[in-house]
């Protein structure tokens, strides 16, 4: 299946619609590397968004998640819940199901899941849930219906992915690090990178990470943490420059527990959409040996999400 969007930057229900003619990337992945951040959305008459959503995505259907993966160079997905489809993991479920075992999955799970229903996400393909602490997101969660949640998933053997702001790190720290599972953190823990990459607020993830080795994390979103920008705005030819250092002192500092996704379709995105195959050939800047990127592009993510392929 090909890409079939016609349109690229149109603004569509309030934020941009996925760029739809993505460049072959320069950089050649490493055989098996997977994608381990990016969603689907819809369709919606057969999936539809919750009521209680803070955004409308533009639709972006399984097929075209793969086709995607295809023209990339990536192995596999793992597909990640994302906030317009609540707790219903339908869509989710529907796309691993026709996914060849080539994707795995992050849910959505209220306290009131049943282990039947834990357990038939788990046969679909699903290794762990999301807890969102963005408030722009989501409305609040009581932390001890989370932390029962945690416990019910560790028996599966799930993980628990999380996604914050990196000011608000200090006030969930206690949460977070009593956590039974291994821990997820989504796009660095939103580092504000006009600060230095050495300097307190990042010190303090690194910190995190160091102190607890059941953290791992995404260096991924360059486009959502970049002032500088893409180089067609900044007139360089390096995109997202300011983010480098701060992806590659993770990936340099913890290269056994970081990985990498694109974040497709990249919702709720009002600025600027990214080409998904020069974010591809943002890699190396931040992964800079072919060890370094095969340890996050490939033995990570299958350790955490196909251990028995390992
Ligand atoms: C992301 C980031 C965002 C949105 C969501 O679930 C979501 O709605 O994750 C965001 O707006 O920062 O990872 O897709």
């Amino acid at each position: 299946m090909q890409f079939q969007k016609t349109q690229t930057f149109e603004k569509t229900k309030g934020w941009l619609d996925w760029y739809a003619g993505p460049s072959k990337p320069r950089f050649t992945l490493p055989a098996n590397a997977v994608d381990a951040h990016c969603h689907i959305f819809g369709p919606p008459d057969e999936f539809p968004y919750v009521p209680e959503r803070k955004y409308t995505p533009c639709d972006a259907t399984k097929h075209e998640l793969f086709a995607l993966r295809d023209h990339l160079g990536f192995a596999r997905n793992v597909i990640v819940q994302a906030t317009c489809h609540g707790a219903d993991n339908r869509a989710l479920v529907d796309a691993l199901s026709h996914s060849n075992g080539k994707a795995r999955g992050i849910a959505t799970v209220k306290h009131d899941f049943s282990d039947a229903e834990l357990y038939a996400l788990h046969e679909a393909g699903v290794r762990g849930v999301r807890f969102n602490f963005v408030k722009r997101l989501v409305d609040f969660t009581p932390k001890d219906e989370l932390m029962e949640i945690a416990g019910r998933i560790a028996k599966l053997g799930w993980h628990v992915v999380i996604y914050f702001e990196a000011p608000d790190l200090p006030e969930l720290w206690d949460f977070f690090t009593a956590l039974p599972t291994t821990i997820v953190v989504d796009h660095m823990g939103r580092p504000d990178v006009s600060k230095p990459a050495d300097g307190g607020e990042f010190e303090l993830f690194v910190k995190f990470m160091r102190a607890h080795n059941n953290v791992w994390c995404k260096v991924t979103c360059p486009e959502r943490l970049s002032v500088a920008g893409p180089p067609a705005l900044n007139g360089e030819q390096r995109a997202y420059r300011d983010v480098v250092p701060f992806a590659r002192r993770l990936v340099e500092t913890f290269p056994d527990r970081v990985l990498w996704g694109t974040d497709w379709p990249h919702p709720n995105l009002k600025d600027h959409m990214p080409d998904d195959g020069l974010l591809v050939d943002f890699i190396p800047h931040i992964a800079t040996t072919p060890e370094l990127q095969r340890k996050l592009l490939v033995d990570n993510p299958m350790r955490l999400y196909w251990p028995e392929e390992r």
